[in-house]
């Protein structure tokens, strides 16, 4: 096999843009600052010059990226396509530097012309293409294919407007648009000769080809033209670039020259109007489905588009269709793409004229799915006229896909009619719906769940004749995240304490952390440890004053829950914790305590009435708490507006403990779960989820257990459950209900919080109070063992070093070895 040179010298003038020396790199900062950015060094604002800087990163990526392009052409490679609606992918400047092994040298260019690194970095506007867990696991999963040569293709939506940016006003959630395009994306790059189109609407066609076969034809009401912008991401020191690859929804004509002659000013853009709309905004709820024909549209689009994409590869590279299987591994990432199924089959018979049989054994070869939740409400189902109304060819494929799996169910199961009904793609009752989890569970030959009590789960219940019928399909692949972005770049103090004493290897093989195991029974190394840890709280500390006026004690512990707020996760729960203390201290002024910081982060869905109650309720007790000085240096209560991947990076280093605390059996993994406990927090959580598997790493011993188990959650509810008896014989938890319907923490409005005690006193769907002195006595033994330093030092030190199987890379080889059967590869 020929050798590449790598990087490949694409032109050979004075800076070829590959060099990497701190002159070459001023050279091309003031080049493309010059050049493309159109400005000069002295006018120049930081954010004028983080373009400069990023398209100077971007110009060194390229060659990498066209070298591994070739790469996998000349191998010949099966490629993985992540199909998710959401990439949550973070700012990518310090990250991809960190990966290309560019810091150093980027951070002296950049002082040389006078300006700070750090600062250049915070110009940067994140690109929030996700609302939590589902697309920031897709972006963790690019970094390790990436890392790993896992040949890929991210496949989503180029959302003009990603999750709306959160403020917080007189205690509530109030939304912003994100504007994340505001100044320009450096980092993507628009291939339009690529576009594709997407049709909708209209009606369907029989006809008879030439060799006398019936066949049909779509003919769209409307059709819309997809173009690719493709963002090269980077392995770390792999030497590889892959492609995320986001979809933009224009216009085929950008006019009606008719209309407008006409007068129909209002027409003449009508069409624009539409396509444009399509990948406009990222709808904000995670876990709610929000039955929309524009939602639709969206999945449709950019399912379609990649799999035009696909298709248009394969037969480039000289390949006949009938080999499409061999060739692509399709993940969809819930779903969200699921309609992939029926668009493949659509292309495959209709387009390329392939026979059934043929098309579905080619389909059900390439599809794999995940899962990423139980909760009912976020099982996708469209209502049957508005489906047929969007995509009238695919209901017709999906009636036949269920015609033909469902005689195969009843072949297996004969006269289990309840069994047929219930997994039948179609939902037959009611309004009738289109199921697409079915959907995507007939058309994949693997299933997976997320995390090991997540994938037990549904094979029991949600997907559970789903399993009965093919055992073998169903997998699971615990979560993982990437230590690049997570512990390298989110945490350089303690990254770099651990470096010295261990080497670099764990930043690719998590695992060799475990070396520092031997360091927790090393007082002089849990000193420094402290001290690292003290220094990354002082920088939370001051992001904090500067971010809401809140001066926190850094010396306190920093007790944190930050994720998208939901009433399973159950912040407020959290808070009937902080009222517990709260009145416990107003009881005895002088009760030793360690100080504690609570603090909260997250965004509710706009439409989600009780999870913006619960923020309003953390920031009436902030205020309250925050106010009263019998309590002063020993509780502070803190919301950190607008939780996003940035502001992530600084708050997981700085956490003393990780609160994991959702109902068990309703988080499907958790990932933040991860991310703290690689920073060396300690958690204090449920049996649910990746906690399990968590604690089970790190040491029991070393993790704070509370609460019901999955399955006594299930016999609670089952025996009749009653929230009130609980509240009536705990004078503890009485004494925290009374005090909020008393109106003591909103100026004595006693109606404010009504719904949400009315909820938990009645009916507590998600067990607040069943799980309330368990969680208690646990947050006392956690005080107990905070007061030993030395002790918490040894239990945060084993959790960092025991976190090896919850990164990333080994979730991607699981990925690749039992689901998509691709080989990592180097580069040639
Ligand atoms: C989340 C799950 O809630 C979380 O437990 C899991 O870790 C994460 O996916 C990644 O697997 N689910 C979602 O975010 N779901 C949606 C629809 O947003």
């Amino acid at each position: 096999m020929e050798k590449l040179a790598f990087p490949a010298p694409i032109v050979q003038i004075e800076d070829d843009r590959t060099a990497t020396s701190v002159e070459a790199l001023k050279r091309a900062i003031l080049d493309n600052l010059y050049y493309i950015v159109g400005t000069t060094q002295a006018n120049a604002s930081n954010q004028e010059f983080f373009a400069a800087v990023a398209y100077t990163v971007r110009d060194r990526i390229l060659a990498r990226w066209f070298a591994t392009l070739a790469c996998y052409k000349q191998q010949d490679v099966r490629v993985v396509c992540y199909l998710s609606a959401e990439f949550l992918m973070g700012p990518h400047l310090a990250n991809n530097l960190l990966n290309l092994d560019l810091e150093e040298p980027i951070r002296q260019a950049v002082a040389e012309l006078g300006r700070d690194l750090g600062v250049i970095e915070e110009q940067e506007s994140e690109p929030g293409l996700g609302n939590g867990g589902l697309g920031r696991l897709a972006a963790c999963y690019l970094d390790s294919m990436a890392t790993l040569g896992v040949p890929a293709i991210g496949y989503g939506i180029r959302y003009e407007f990603g999750i709306f940016s959160q403020q917080i006003r007189d205690g509530w959630q109030v939304e912003l648009t994100d504007y994340w395009l505001r100044y320009g994306n450096p980092w993507e790059i628009r291939h339009p000769h690529e576009a594709v189109e997407v049709g909708y609407g209209g009606r369907t066609e029989g006809w008879t080809d030439s060799t006398g076969r019936y066949r049909v034809r779509w003919v769209p009401a409307s059709v819309v033209r997809g173009v690719p912008y493709n963002t090269p991401i980077v392995g770390y020191r792999s030497g590889i670039a892959n492609d995320l690859r986001l979809w933009r929804s224009e216009s085929t004509e950008s006019f009606y020259f008719d209309r407008f002659n006409s007068g129909d000013y209002q027409g003449a853009v009508a069409g624009k109007t539409f396509a444009e709309n399509i990948s406009k905004v990222l709808y904000p709820n995670d876990e709610e489905i929000q039955g929309k024909e524009l939602r639709l549209q969206q999945q449709y689009f950019f399912t379609s588009c990649a799999l035009q994409d696909m298709i248009r590869l394969h037969l480039r590279a000289g390949r006949q269709i009938d080999t499409f299987h061999e060739k692509w591994a399709i993940q969809l990432n819930d779903t969200h793409p699921s309609i992939g199924v029926a668009e493949l089959m659509r292309l495959l018979v209709d387009e390329h004229g392939l026979d059934w049989e043929k098309a579905w054994e080619i389909t059900s070869n390439t599809f794999s799915y995940t899962n990423h939740t139980l909760l009912p409400e976020a099982l996708e189902r469209w209502p049957r006229p508005m489906f047929a109304s969007i995509l009238p060819r695919h209901l017709e494929i999906i009636n036949e896909i269920n015609a033909r799996f469902l005689s195969e169910v009843r072949k297996h199961f004969d006269g289990d009619e309840a069994r047929v009904s219930r997994m039948s793609i179609i939902d037959e009752h009611g309004e009738k719906f289109v199921r697409m989890a079915n959907l995507a569970c007939v058309g994949s030959y693997r299933v997976n769940g997320v995390a090991a009590l997540h994938t037990e789960l549904l094979k029991k219940e949600v997907l559970r004749d789903f399993y009965e019928l093919w055992p073998e399909k169903f997998i699971n692949v615990t979560n993982g995240v990437t230590p690049r972005r997570w512990l390298a770049v989110s945490n350089p103090e303690q990254s770099a304490l651990m470096t010295r004493r261990v080497g670099n290897g764990w930043l690719n093989n998590l695992d060799e952390l475990k070396q520092l195991e031997g360091l927790a029974e090393d007082a002089a190394f849990r000193a420094e440890w402290r001290r690292v840890q003290h220094d990354v709280k002082v920088r939370l500390t001051n992001y904090i004053l500067e971010a809401t006026g809140i001066s926190v004690d850094p010396s306190s512990m920093f007790d944190v829950l930050v994720k998208r707020i939901h009433e399973y996760k159950r912040q407020h729960l959290k808070v009937l914790h902080i009222l517990t203390l709260y009145f416990r201290l107003k009881r005895k002024p002088n009760l030793e305590m360690a100080p504690r910081t609570f603090l909260f982060g997250g965004k509710a869905a706009p439409g989600y009435a009780m999870a913006k109650l619960i923020i309003k309720l953390i920031n009436s007790v902030a205020e309250v708490v925050n106010t009263d000085p019998d309590v002063k240096h020993r509780l502070k209560v803190v919301f950190l507006p607008d939780y996003d991947v940035s502001l992530g990076q600084k708050v997981y280093p700085a956490a003393d403990l990780s609160e994991q605390i959702s109902t068990a059996g309703k988080e499907a993994s958790g990932t933040g779960n991860m991310k703290f406990a690689m920073n060396g927090a300690l958690t204090i959580g449920t049996l649910d989820g990746a906690n399990i598997e968590i604690r089970d790493a790190v040491g029991h011993e070393n993790f704070f257990l509370f609460g019901l188990t999955a399955d006594q959650v299930q016999s609670t509810l089952a025996q009749g459950y009653r929230p009130r008896a609980i509240y009536e014989s705990n004078p503890f938890l009485r004494e925290v209900i009374d005090s909020i319907s008393s109106g003591q923490f909103s100026h004595r409005d006693q109606n404010l919080f009504r719904p949400l005690l009315d909820q938990l006193l009645n009916s507590d769907p998600y067990l607040l109070f069943a799980d309330y002195q368990s969680y208690i006595d646990c947050q006392d033994r956690v005080t107990e063992i905070y007061r030993d330093q030395e002790q918490w030092s040894r239990m945060a030190i084993l959790n960092a070093a025991r976190m090896g199987k919850f990164s990333s890379d080994r979730s991607i080889r699981e990925y690749s070895e039992n689901i998509w059967r691709v080989a990592a590869i180097t580069l040639c």
